[in-house]
């Protein structure tokens, strides 16, 4: 209630998106990304023409088949990852 700081609820999910090269592929998958309900934020470490980290945020689990349909949705592929939540990092 009072205690400021702490956890949030927010999790981070990490997945690798291949096919991007530019920024309009960055953005066309960021869009689709943000649309699953729950999603605050979505990070791409963009390698153009490679396997791109990208870091979803949310306010809870996010289904994987969810991530790959919005990736695929936007036109590239989930190379891997999402399976496995991984620990709130500091
Ligand atoms: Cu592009």
């Amino acid at each position: 209630m009072s205690s400021a700081g702490g956890s949030t609820e927010n999790q981070t999910t990490p997945v690798v998106v291949t096919g991007m090269t530019c920024g309009h592929c960055v953005a066309a998958v960021t869009e689709e990304l943000s649309a699953i309900p729950g999603v605050t934020d979505v990070a791409v470490d963009l390698v153009a023409g490679g396997d791109s980290p990208v870091t979803i945020t949310s306010t809870g689990p996010i289904e994987h088949d969810a991530i790959v349909a919005a990736v695929e949705e936007a036109g590239y592929t989930v190379a891997r990852g999402g399976e496995a939540p991984t620990p709130n990092h500091p």
